[in-house]
């Protein structure tokens, strides 16, 4: 993938131009041209690499053409009739983002920023780049169609280095590698396939939101199924899922294990080898890979994870149980090789329950729509109801996510990191039955790979997941939604605001 290059400076600073433009991409040898919506005409956007503490600049322009690629359901809050088709903001993912610079989905802006959202306040975002180094993407977040702006193509990672991940000298460039993950289907024409219609259809409304989506063939970095040849050492790799519905559980074919060094806000204290990774919509993992005893093999990167997760069917082994391939050279290009895996990586101080100052328990919950479809709601409101989660800057609050559906959703708030205190089962019937919460297990920890900072989570169905967040550094107004894309945009999403 391309990094993505400053085109001039301000105060002092970097400053980066990015254009949203629309391209046709071979994405596989035997699968024609695809039309894809991209930045600065990369499918996917290219990288931005930037050091802890040094501020950058983004001009994000526009430059789409006036009909979406895909089918916009106008009754979906926000993407109405009288809304423009094609509307786009951007939002940066796990970035620690004043509100102005974090792509607020009523922040959207068209074409030359004719129209704009009722949020929109400036062109120009500032991301101060104050946390740890760690692996962020950048993606669309419009309201109503970030489903579809982000399978049309529209999301790009962002990596943070700094001088405490140096130190532990992990292989650098071109052993290291993100592996962006994305499911898609496609017409025979090498269009991009996303229906118009849930199953069972809903007449009444053409095209129709579906409760989610998943694509048949799997992506790596913009390719279809691709192969990468590495050499027989140590590798680092960035795994993120981008897809909108899809959860991966991932493995190596020959049963070599992952060595995970850092979750979705950065380092974890020590190292966890584990030879399956669980990954939800939005979620990475920082893994380290030795091929030094696989030399010349073929090696297959798994997926079993089921969808809907947990409870749907479990993948193809001929297609989506398939990610990637690493194909193993005899030689090593050079004598010296970094292999050394570290066993201490950072220090992370422990949030416990005594250090809340506020607890909120927040049901994760569905309501048929008057079509019968289900609207993903978050404690049961709607995006339009008035504010309800107010964190005051710097307070401490646990939120306890009471999932009540049949899916587990991944669960992410913008600007803060936060880490999992636990899960716990309930009493589902009992819930169904009298509206009330009794557990009916022990809490459990979270996997040793997730006791790092999160900023997304999975809450699984019938448990409660708790997660503690200091919130700040900024005061302002933000969103925390479900990143299963389709639960996102018809109504999983809620505004929350920091007060001073
Ligand atoms: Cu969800």
């Amino acid at each position: 993938m391309k990094h993505m290059v400053p085109s001039s400076c301000l105060n002092n600073q970097p400053f980066f131009e990015v254009r949203m433009i629309q391209i046709m991409k071979k994405l596989h040898r035997d699968l024609p041209p695809t039309k894809v919506w991209t930045y600065n005409g990369e499918f996917p956007g290219p990288t931005f690499r930037v050091w802890k503490n040094q501020p950058i600049h983004v001009l994000w322009t526009n430059e789409l053409p006036p009909k979406h690629i895909l089918p916009v359901d106008t009754t979906v809050h926000g993407a109405e009739r009288d809304k423009p088709e094609v509307r786009t903001v951007v939002h940066l993912h796990g970035g620690v983002t004043p509100a102005a610079s974090d792509g607020y989905p009523e922040a959207w802006f068209t074409k030359g920023f004719k129209k704009v959202g009722t949020h929109f306040t400036q062109a120009v975002y500032t991301y101060p780049n104050i946390q740890n180094a760690t692996t962020l993407w950048y993606h669309d977040h419009a309201m109503g169609i970030t489903r579809l702006n982000i399978y049309a193509g529209l999301a790009g990672l962002y990596i943070i280095h700094d001088e405490e991940e140096q130190r532990l000298d992990l292989p650098t460039i071109p052993y290291e590698l993100p592996l962006l993950i994305q499911d898609r289907s496609f017409h025979p024409d090498g269009s991009l396939f996303y229906p118009s219609q849930p199953d069972p259809p809903v007449p009444e409304v053409n095209p129709s939101v579906l409760p989610d989506f998943f694509g048949d063939t799997i992506l790596v970095n913009g390719n279809v199924w691709p192969y990468v040849e590495v050499e027989p050492r140590l590798y680092r790799f960035r795994i993120l899922n981008g897809s909108n519905a899809r959860f991966y559980r991932i493995s190596l074919s020959n049963g070599v294990p992952f060595v995970q060094i850092g979750t979705d806000q950065g380092l974890l204290a020590e190292p966890v080898s584990i030879t399956n990774i669980l990954l939800a919509p939005a979620e990475r993992a920082d893994v380290l890979v030795d091929f030094s005893s696989s030399k010349g093999e073929r090696i297959t990167v798994l997926n079993d994870a089921e969808s809907p997760f947990p409870q749907g069917t479990k993948p193809d082994p001929l297609t989506t149980g398939m990610i990637m391939q690493f194909r193993v050279k005899s030689q090593l290009s050079s004598s010296k090789t970094n292999d050394r895996i570290p066993t201490q990586l950072s220090f992370i101080p422990k949030l416990t329950e005594s250090q809340a100052h506020l607890k909120r328990q927040l049901l994760l919950n569905t309501r048929p729509d008057s079509y019968g479809r289900s609207i993903h709601l978050l404690d049961d409101r709607l995006w339009m109801e008035p504010i309800s989660e107010t964190p005051k800057l710097w307070g401490v609050e646990i939120w306890s996510f009471v999932n009540v559906t049949k899916a587990a959703h991944p669960i992410h708030l913008h600007m803060v990191r936060f880490q999992i205190l636990d899960r716990q089962p309930y009493d589902v019937e009992g819930f169904e039955e009298e509206g009330k919460i009794v557990p009916t297990g022990p809490r459990r920890s979270p996997d040793p790979n997730e006791r790092g900072w999160k900023d997304t989570v999975r809450a699984n169905p019938n448990e409660i997941t708790r997660i503690i967040v200091p919130f700040g550094p900024y005061t302002g107004l933000y969103v925390w939604h479900c990143h299963i894309l389709e639960h996102e945009d018809y109504e999983m999403m809620r505004p929350f605001y920091v007060i001073p």
